[in-house]
């Protein structure tokens, strides 16, 4: 196939710029999702009538090589046949039973096989209502109210989390938002991701009344910002001097950077991990992991309440178990792929933006990338945020223009897909290229 996306209006379309008119007046700025409004970059949002691989066709007929992969879930490529099979044979014997099944014990058991910290697995419709139910599991276990997040971090739209959040909440300016009430907000302490002595100095102060740090292992809603070399260790030792239990939040980094998450590949063990987006094979579903003394509080067993009449959705279950069994039986070949591929993305790139001069700071960790229009280091959000958001704009703008997809916010990190090919790879460098800045 060749690598250059389509340019073909189709008439019986609307259109975007009709769909966005129409969508505003029905929907809160013509989306369920903010940062999709394109609202930090301008211009009008692409409504996606079709994926296929790492293409996406627009409602103007416009195709797009997709280096978002819906936020992170499409590792294999968007409809790919093993999960659409897995979907559609499940849906033909119901979609929702609110009542056990068997495949949900399947998923439990590949998700405690594979990621290293997990005994048991709570399934919830997702990321958000993870991250919600991990905080109110590790405050019930500890009995303390306090915890630690970094800025820039983003765990989903639960009242907690709402506090110096990035994502959609920093990329429309609003990182805590309004609709939290203060006596929630004061119970969320703050700190500098990568920033140990100001974790230490949160926890020599407010230690013992600490449920947990919460903390994405490499942060994917400030752009794609790993940890500094002993930050994750140390936030480890902070949890158990002080009985606080540490939370991974891999909605974004689980079964992406590695089958064993990031916890496995940085050899750090969180006392409990939230997962999302690959997990769910691209349907709604987000996971509770850790051992058993710890999930065994969640009702019924315990008492610390967490429900749902969709959580363990067949549908979604499905294409989990499709995606998950995939990536295990594959893994050397599918990570190994995705990191070379995204190696080649990289340096391409990055020799395309130094032929037009353009000062860059770049991150990689396996097929999750971040790119700041800054020449200084990015180690946390203040960093992330002096990057140029102009240069940004235009840059987005440029490659929507040529047939690639990125993001619409320099807040986000980009993904590579398996069916990212490398003439595909090549065909975005020389995008960027052909652009004018
Ligand atoms: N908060 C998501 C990315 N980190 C965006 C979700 C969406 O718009 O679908």
């Amino acid at each position: 196939m060749s690598s250059m996306p389509k340019d073909a209006t189709n008439s019986t379309s609307p259109g975007n710029q009709a769909l966005f008119d129409r969508a505003r007046q029905l929907i809160p700025g013509g989306v369920n999702s903010p940062v999709r409004a394109f609202g930090s970059v301008g211009g009008t949002p692409r409504f996606i009538r079709s994926a296929k691989g790492c293409r996406i066709l627009d409602e103007d007929g416009k195709e797009y090589i997709d280096f978002v992969g819906s936020w992170g879930p499409m590792i294999l490529g968007h409809a790919h046949p093993e999960i659409l099979e897995a979907i559609s044979s499940t849906a033909i014997h119901g979609t929702s039973f609110g009542a056990p099944t068997a495949a949900e014990v399947e998923i439990a058991e590949l998700i405690v096989d594979m990621v290293p910290s997990a005994e048991m697995a709570r399934l919830t419709s997702s990321g958000t209502e993870a991250t919600m139910s991990a905080l109110r599991l590790a405050r019930g276990i500890t009995g303390r109210s306090l915890f630690i997040k970094f800025e820039g971090c983003y765990h989903g739209h639960g009242d907690s989390f709402l506090v110096a959040a990035g994502s959609g909440a920093a990329t429309h300016g609003h990182p805590s938002s309004p609709g939290v009430p203060e006596a929630t907000a004061n119970l969320t302490l703050v700190a500098p991701f990568n920033d140990l002595d100001a974790v230490e100095k949160l926890m020599a102060e407010h230690g013992s009344d600490v449920a947990a740090i919460f903390v994405e292992p490499i942060a994917g809603n400030m752009g794609c910002v790993p940890p500094v070399a002993g930050f994750l260790e140390g936030l480890r030792k902070l949890c158990d001097e002080h009985g606080s239990l540490l939370v991974f939040d891999e909605v974004m980094t689980g079964f992406r950077v590695s089958p064993q998450c990031a916890q496995g590949l940085l050899g750090i063990t969180p006392d409990l991990t939230t997962l999302g987006k690959i997990v769910g094979g691209g349907m709604p579903m987000g996971v509770v992991c850790g051992p058993k003394n710890y999930m065994e509080h969640f009702s019924p067993t315990g008492s610390v309440y967490q429900a749902g009449t969709l959580s363990g959705n067949p549908l979604s279950v499905a294409a989990g178990i499709a995606l998950l069994k995939r990536l295990r039986a594959d893994s050397e070949e599918i990570y190994s792929t995705l990191d070379q591929r995204s190696e080649q993305l990289h340096q391409l790139w990055k020799a395309a933006l130094d032929s037009h001069g353009i000062p860059h700071s770049w991150h990689r960790v396996g097929s999750m990338f971040g790119l700041f229009f800054t020449a200084d280091t990015v180690t946390n959000f203040k960093d992330a945020a002096k990057a140029d958001e102009e240069l940004f704009k235009s840059f987005f703008h440029g490659l929507l223009a040529e047939g690639v997809a990125i993001a619409p916010s320099s807040y986000e990190a980009g993904f590579v897909s398996l069916a990212h090919s490398s003439d595909d790879i090549s065909f975005t460098a020389e995008a960027i290229g052909k652009l004018q800045f």
